[in-house]
């Protein structure tokens, strides 16, 4: 089926010029780039986004995080495109990932592990509507 998925690219990985580079590997691998833009969010903003998480020990640190600094949304379409992103995206904890994802190739630790995706295509509506609407 035809999905779509957001997708981000997280500031350690916007720091480091990765932008061009995670985008080709999403067109290589057939997923469509339908919307893309950079943004700086605020503490308020990545912790609204991120509230599932807020019962977690790294919860605040994750807010501070995501609003540190640029990143890059984008929604992603495309055959199973929510299954296909996580598994391009590879483990939380790149020391988990399989080679040849993204967290393996860019990330540099759970934290800072460079991309996110929607895990579910309910929330991938929820979370393309809370950027792009
Ligand atoms: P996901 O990004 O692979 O979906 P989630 O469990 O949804 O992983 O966690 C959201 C984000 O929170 C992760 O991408 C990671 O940056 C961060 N995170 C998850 N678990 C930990 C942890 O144990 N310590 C620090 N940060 C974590
Ligand atoms: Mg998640």
């Amino acid at each position: 089926m035809i999905e779509q998925t957001l997708s981000i690219i997280k500031p350690d990985a916007v720091e480091r010029n990765l932008e061009d580079r995670i985008k080709n590997f999403f067109k290589e691998k057939d997923l469509k780039i339908l919307k893309s833009k950079k943004v700086k969010i605020s503490r308020e903003e990545a912790s609204e986004f991120y509230k599932v998480h807020q019962t977690k020990p790294f919860y605040n640190d994750l807010c501070n995080y995501l609003s540190s600094g640029p990143i890059v949304v984008m929604i992603l379409e495309g055959e199973n495109a929510v299954a296909k992103n996580r598994e391009l995206m590879g483990a939380t904890d790149p020391n988990n990932a399989e080679e040849g994802t993204l967290r393996k190739m860019y990330g540099l630790s759970i934290d800072k592990n460079s991309v996110h995706g929607s895990d579910s295509v309910l929330n991938g509506k929820i979370e393309i509507d809370f950027f792009f609407k």
